[in-house]
């Protein structure tokens, strides 16, 4: 695989003997000044390290919107060409070794030979996703006016089945999580009954929380509108917690940053849902209007870091149940999609560092004396501290690249790939 891609000599950024030495004198001069604080950099480089995040196998094509799409040269047209994508964000990243696969959009012909695969280029498999918010060709039954949420019970036998499908094929995959959203809703008042769709949505639920294998947890994932623009079933946290509980212990939430209501305090959602036990996992990405599926971190990065400052926080304190699983959702409309998958990941990366860097410590002293100017200053303190050498530290150390894009563009890949994927173009799914 290394020598086909051209991007998996493990010394990327350290090949220019400049850039490496630049890296060690920044990185000793943060210890340094982080040694000053009483804080050891290492201890974040350890963390850093651990840190992984899944791509989905929606991401690797160029995104678009419903007025249009501009693809790339090189894009993915099979599967096992998204999983080669994903290796190099993996290789150059250090934390991208598992994918998050949608069906039907990704549904694999063989399954175990795409598991054999994916072990090829080390890589492991996420929470799988479901669709019933599209119609499929040969389809018996329509989902125009919802899945599970469906007046007529057949429908939602259907959606059930979908689920059931998508839970075995992710089973022999070795994936232990289905992350179950939901389009269902209506666009004009009276178009449903606004609590009889809720029963539906969480007695279809339990079906599929039946056909649970052991080990296997359930993420319902709420959103406020889009498509559905007068009532969505699982609006928002609220609704999505009140399922969970609802289900069982295995049930838990999905956090996509996207699916908020403006001015929506996010951070103070996960510290509820991680308080109730119920913080399953995250969609990573950035917004400014709606769900807008930017490149995580380019719109809000302190909120990014306030939202990392509570996990960090459940991390230290160790909550029972706390198991969050990472992953990224977001549509490459205008960058190359290897490339704003590596600087999410190195956006994440650099929000997880930075959280680790608060002084939790100092922090419950100043709110216990009610010092609210210090305490404040004990979450700026740490973002603002340029923390980029940690990050560059703990995948040097992986054997990823000091600088991910930098590495990417120089190594040719994409234009390697352009040529030989060039018979037929890539069918993106539709872009949500
Ligand atoms: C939705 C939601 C889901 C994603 C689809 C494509 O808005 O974010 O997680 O699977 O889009
Ligand atoms: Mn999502
Ligand atoms: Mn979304």
């Amino acid at each position: 695989m290394d020598a086909a891609d051209g991007v998996g000599d493990g010394d990327w950024g350290a090949r220019s003997v400049t850039a490496l030495r630049n890296h060690e004198r920044d990185y000793d001069a943060l210890a340094e000044r982080l040694a000053r604080r009483g804080q050891r950099a290492e201890t974040v480089v350890q963390a850093v390290g651990r840190f992984a995040v899944a791509v989905p196998s929606w991401a690797l094509g160029t995104g678009g919107t419903r007025f249009g799409r501009f693809p790339g040269p090189g894009e993915p047209r099979t599967l096992a060409e998204k999983l080669a994508d994903v290796a190099v964000v993996h290789r150059l990243t250090g934390a991208a070794p598992r994918v998050s696969l949608h069906i039907p959009w990704d549904e694999p012909d063989d399954v175990p030979a795409l598991r054999a695969l994916a072990a090829e280029l080390g890589l492991g498999f996420d929470a799988v996703n479901s669709n019933t918010f599209q119609d499929q060709p040969g389809q018996p039954l329509s989902y125009k006016l919802g899945s599970f949420s469906h007046p007529d019970a057949a429908v939602r036998r259907q959606a059930v089945e979908h689920h059931r499908h998508v839970i075995e094929v992710g089973q022999v995959l070795g994936a232990d999580a289905i992350t179950v959203w939901l389009a269902d809703g209506s666009n004009y008042p009276g178009q449903m009954s606004l609590r009889q769709s809720f029963d539906r949505v969480l007695d279809c639920l339990r079906d599929v929380y039946a056909a649970l294998p052991a080990g296997w947890r359930l993420f319902t994932e709420h959103k406020p509108y889009e498509p559905a623009f007068y009532a969505t079933v699982v609006q928002d946290w609220g609704s999505s917690l009140l399922l969970a509980q609802a289900l069982g212990e295995r049930a838990q939430c999905l956090v996509d940053l996207g699916h908020h209501l403006p001015n929506t305090n996010i951070e103070l959602v996960v510290a509820r849902l991680l308080g109730a036990g119920k913080l399953g996992g995250f969609h990573f990405n950035d917004s400014k209007y709606g769900d807008d599926d930017l490149t995580a971190g380019s719109i809000k990065p302190y909120g990014l870091f306030l939202i990392f400052h509570e996990l960090v926080l459940a991390e230290h304190e160790r909550l029972a149940g706390f198991r969050p699983a990472y992953m990224i959702d977001q549509s490459h409309n205008i960058k190359d999609p290897i490339e704003d998958l590596l600087q999410t990941v190195d956006q994440l990366q650099l929000a997880y560092a930075k959280a680790q860097l608060v002084d939790h410590a100092a922090l419950t002293e100043y709110q216990e004396s009610g010092d609210v100017l210090l305490a404040e200053r004990a979450l700026k303190d740490a973002f603002e501290t340029d923390a980029r050498p940690l990050v560059a530290e703990a995948r040097r150390r992986a054997g990823a690249a000091l600088d991910p894009v930098l590495a990417f563009r120089a190594s040719g890949y994409r234009a390697r790939v352009a040529a030989q994927r060039t018979a037929g173009g890539y069918i993106p799914p539709q872009s949500l």
